[in-house]
């Protein structure tokens, strides 16, 4: 059966195609700095906005009836894996990515909701096999069901907490059978609205302990994957646990997960943390973190998490080009954790959307590398900090200077003088670079 019959294979078209069904800058296979964009990219589509979600929102019902949506429970997951490879193999993106209640119903109790997921984890396996489709990773939700209304690893609730390990552990079998080559963590409700009911302290605590939990369990399976923590500053909790980066990274120190953990970062919540996308994946890049991107981007006029599809090419570049100084994003990939709007309900839309996404990403990693390439940012940034290249500067850096030795050089070094950052005319050389490519 199909579910996008009226849709033909996206072809790359390039810049001069009038076609919206086809890509202009997405060529997977262009050779930029020595790998193919497709190698570059790893793209991947996220199975709850593309097949779960149908358009509800707070103030109305679905607007996005889809072909699968005409079967219940069960069959109907099972048209969704179908839809899912057709969409992948027209889309020619080679990565997926869920949850575990996207994938399967829930069932009344643990045991059925096993069960189900192993019917469908047999259907995808087979189809994995034979449409040559991977799976970038797998996460449980643990943030929907009602049971983790205080949370699932900082549950006030033993009881919960061991339901939520029991979800994880399934969760790596799945990814095990599955070859993920990631298993993220995003804490749903992993945080608190108020300290006046909520010890902080232990909660962290217990946290760091399912995630000990599931580094013993990859192990003991075999399960090899990346582990990856998403950061997100908040919603749906007020003050979310796994706030940002620099946050995450304190926590995977101070409980001694730091070799076992790096970061899945998303645009939508580097905005809602007050942060750029790029420092985000500059932060986990020099602390060695950066593990996978999630695609998307938020609307500055609204304070809430939009998921819209990346088509802010300044952006877009500036992730690539820090991709490109972390020198790829290894096990990564690009996960477009991003939704169609509402208004735009047609069939049509999942592929305009994603195209829009893709062509953005590479327009971008064009733009990156030419950055990158003739160094443009990099003799900038290299001319500001030329100070510590020698004299009192190089002492700095070497270790050899102190507060006396820094002392008698500011008491004879009068006056200090400074230069201009000139970030107008940088910022001026940016939009150059990104329309020349
Ligand atoms: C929600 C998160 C979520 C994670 C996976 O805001 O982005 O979708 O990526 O649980
Ligand atoms: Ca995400
Ligand atoms: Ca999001």
């Amino acid at each position: 059966m199909s579910y996008f019959k009226e849709i033909n294979t996206i072809q790359f078209e390039g810049k001069g195609s009038d076609n919206p069904l086809a890509f202009k800058h997405y060529d997977p296979k262009q050779v930029i700095l020595g790998k193919t964009m497709e190698e570059h990219l790893r793209f991947a589509v996220a199975y709850w906005h593309t097949f779960n979600a149908n358009g509800t929102d707070p103030f109305g019902a679905p607007t996005m009836i889809r072909g699968w949506d005409q079967y219940n429970g069960l069959d109907r997951a099972k048209a969704r894996v179908e839809a899912n490879f057709e969409f992948l193999n027209k889309l020619n993106v080679p990565y997926f990515a869920f949850h575990d209640v996207d994938i399967a119903p829930e069932g009344a109790t643990l045991q059925e909701s096993n069960k189900n997921i192993d019917v469908i984890v047999d259907l995808m396996k087979d189809n994995m096999r034979s449409s040559g489709k991977k799976l970038l990773w797998n996460t449980a939700n643990m943030f929907s069901n009602p049971r983790f209304v205080h949370g699932a690893g900082t549950s006030v609730n033993a009881d919960v907490y061991a339901y939520a390990a029991a979800q994880v552990k399934k969760g790596l079998e799945v990814g095990k059978e599955l070859g993920a080559e990631n298993y993220v963590f995003w804490g749903g409700r992993e945080g608190y609205d108020t300290l006046l009911n909520t010890d902080m302290g232990f909660e962290l605590d217990n946290l760091a302990r399912l995630y000990h939990m599931a580094v013993a369990y990859a192990k003991e399976i075999g399960f090899d994957a990346q582990f990856l923590i998403e950061p997100k500053p908040k919603e749906p909790t007020k003050h979310q646990y796994d706030f940002d980066a620099a946050t995450t990274i304190a926590f995977l120190h101070k409980y001694g997960l730091k070799d076992h953990f790096k970061l899945n970062l998303e645009a939508n919540h580097a905005t809602l943390a007050g942060h750029t996308f790029e420092h985000e994946i500059r932060t986990a890049a020099i602390n060695g973190v950066l593990g996978s991107l999630d695609a998307n981007q938020g609307d500055l006029l609204l304070g809430w998490d939009t998921d819209e599809f990346p088509v802010d090419l300044y952006s877009t570049t500036l992730t690539m080009y820090e991709v490109l100084k972390a020198g790829g994003i290894g096990r990564g990939g690009i996960n477009f954790d991003a939704k169609v709007r509402r208004g735009s309900f047609e069939v049509e839309d999942l592929f305009l959307g994603h195209i829009a996404g893709m062509d953005s990403f590479a327009w971008g990693l064009k733009a990156a590398a030419k950055l990158t390439e003739e160094k443009i940012l990099d003799n900038i940034v290299d001319n500001r900090y030329r100070s510590f290249k020698e004299g009192i500067g190089a002492e700095i850096v070497s270790g050899k200077a102190t507060l006396a030795s820094l002392e008698q050089y500011a008491l004879q070094n009068n006056p200090i003088k400074n230069e201009s950052g000139r970030q107008e005319r940088i910022s001026l050389i940016l939009s150059e670079v990104i329309f020349s490519v």
